[in-house]
């Protein structure tokens, strides 16, 4: 049964400040590090409990807030195949959050004990990491804290990426088992992807060097390390914005939220007009590449852009190994319109449309044999499914061109984190193709042009009274909303626009896509003032 004592002395350090209210969404519990204590503690016990739940399987806890400012924290848990916490425990995690006294705590524990049938005579284990966050220290301290309460066998991961976690805890659920995914260490990872890109590069002339804005966040050691074990002879790699001990700099004007969302380039960057950028977000799971042209102009190669060139290039692979394997891939909303003009009438490939929120594009993905996703703000992966696992493993080649195309889909399956988005796997991913492709930014980028859009955020009495549907695209509250926006969208040329309201911050955000740079903006602003 729970150990009462235990959790009340412990919870009694972590005091819950009274005037906040919590909620586990799309991107875990984020909010100024000052207020996250106790719900780091509580998501200590949380994840113990999870762990039992699942008969001591290894749970993920990561503590971090990714894209947002330095003094911004947060943590989100993990489950064991390294996918998102189970959408049905995150209401449990709110309610932990929320209880307002220690008393009030107790009663809830047992209260997710009961409604979720725990056994808590199981054993749990948990496997954590943080990211390079001043904050991360002391609440760290609280997480473990909470495992204690419950006496989990812990697995200290240290500073990580999010990416890495996720693969760690994956790896610790499958050790020894015929789906064993690699070894559980952070060396383990670097060498299952240093081997698989090195397996891919064999033969091809080397590019110039990819210059990488690390966000002065955790990608920046975590990609040093990495080039270490591969060496810099077979991936010629620029880290720059690696400055993660000079206070304020994460995520401070640069790294991938700030390129997408600005459309331009980190600040006092000068583009080397046609050579290869790209950007990591705070906690390397997203990535975006760009480039200047002759005349100096930006040109961003976004999530967008990343899933049509890996789909053309896997679709090519399956095809020249002589497998039938169907490629699909998943977007949101927020796609470019160009893009999926692009993925069905180029391609020819299968497009799935789904709500924000990686949990919604990895769960369309599985039902494709390979499924790419990627959300326009370039957090995405690539999933084979069970059968295509198989298939590609066992499946005897006629030729030696098939031979050769299969070796390089087998390297990509080692080479892709097929968790979750992860910025260094994704970079080896595109650099891969363009490698074999011989190809130059602007020859990517050629593939199609973004139709210009503009995305803007309006600050609205209460985001919950927005509800969406058809994937977001349509607007069902506010009553009315949509018959407007319809009117606005009506006479644009290309327009296309929705409103939704925000996971992950307290506003709606409104989408706008026109033909032109000025109708995109004009059409945004139209909208935003009938939400507003
Ligand atoms: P919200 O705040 O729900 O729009 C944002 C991103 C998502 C996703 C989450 C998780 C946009 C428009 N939205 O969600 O794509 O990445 O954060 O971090 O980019
Ligand atoms: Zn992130």
């Amino acid at each position: 049964s729970l150990n009462e004592n235990a959790v009340r002395t412990a919870s009694q350090a972590h005091p819950r400040p009274a005037d906040i209210t919590y909620t586990y969404g799309t991107a875990g519990f984020r909010a100024d590090a000052e207020v996250l204590d106790s719900v780091m503690f509580r998501v200590g016990l949380l994840a113990a409990l999870r762990s039992k739940k699942l008969g001591g399987k290894t749970i993920g806890v990561m503590v971090t807030a990714s894209h947002n400012p330095e003094k911004d924290n947060g943590v989100k848990l993990v489950d064991p195949m390294g996918e998102m916490l189970h959408s049905s425990w995150e209401a449990y995690a709110t309610l932990l959050a929320n209880a307002l006294s220690d008393d009030a705590l107790i009663a809830r524990l047992k209260e997710v004990v009961q409604t979720a049938e725990i056994d808590l005579s199981k054993p749990a284990k948990v496997v954590y990491g943080y990211d390079t966050r001043p904050s991360c220290r002391t609440l760290v301290r609280a997480v473990v804290d909470g495992l204690s309460a419950f006496d989990v066998e812990q697995v200290n991961a240290g500073l990580v990426t999010t990416p890495q976690l996720h693969y760690l805890t994956r790896c610790l659920n499958t050790e020894g088992t015929p789906d064993a995914y690699g070894e559980p260490t952070i060396e383990g990872y670097y060498k299952k992807l240093a081997n698989a890109y090195t397996t891919l590069a064999k033969g091809r002339h080397l590019l110039p060097a990819l210059t990488v804005d690390c966000a002065n966040g955790v990608g920046a050691p975590k990609l040093k390390e990495f080039v270490k074990v591969i060496g810099q002879d077979i991936l010629p790699v620029i880290p720059v914005r690696d400055h993660i001990n000079l206070a304020g700099q994460l995520n401070l004007n640069c790294g991938a939220d700030y390129v997408k969302t600005q459309q331009r380039a980190p600040k006092n960057v000068d583009l080397v007009p046609w050579q290869r950028y790209c950007s990591f977000d705070g906690d390397a799971d997203r990535i975006v590449f760009y480039y200047a042209d002759g005349e100096g102009t930006f040109h961003l190669l976004d999530g967008d852009k990343i899933a049509g060139l890996a789909a053309g290039f896997i679709m090519d692979l399956v095809k020249d190994a002589g497998l039938s394997v169907k490629v699909g891939v998943v977007q949101t909303a927020y796609a470019n319109g160009a893009s999926t003009k692009y993925l069905t009438e180029v391609l020819d490939v299968p497009v799935t449309c789904v709500p924000t929120g990686v949990k919604h594009l990895h769960h369309a993905a599985e039902s494709y044999d390979i499924g790419v996703y990627f959300e326009a703000n370039g957090h995405g992966t690539v999933l084979f499914s069970p059968s295509t696992l198989t298939t590609i493993r066992t499946h005897t080649p006629s030729t030696p061109s098939q031979s050769a195309a299969l070796d390089n889909l087998r390297a990509l399956l080692e080479l892709i984190n097929q968790t979750v988005g992860d910025a260094l796997s994704d970079m080896l991913l595109v650099e891969t193709v363009l490698l074999h492709r011989q190809w130059t930014p602007a020859q990517w980028d050629a593939a199609y042009s973004d139709f210009p859009n503009r995305l803007v955020k309006v600050l609205v009495q209460d985001r919950h009274a927005f509800t969406t549907t058809d994937a977001e695209r349509k607007v069902e509250k506010p009553e009315g909303l949509q018959a407007k926006i319809d009117e606005a969208v009506k006479d644009v040329v290309g327009g296309r626009s929705f409103v939704r309201p925000s996971g992950t911050e307290d506003c709606v955000r409104v989408y706008a896509e026109a033909a032109t740079r000025e109708t995109a903006d004009q059409l945004a602003n139209k909208v935003a003032y009938v939400v507003f």
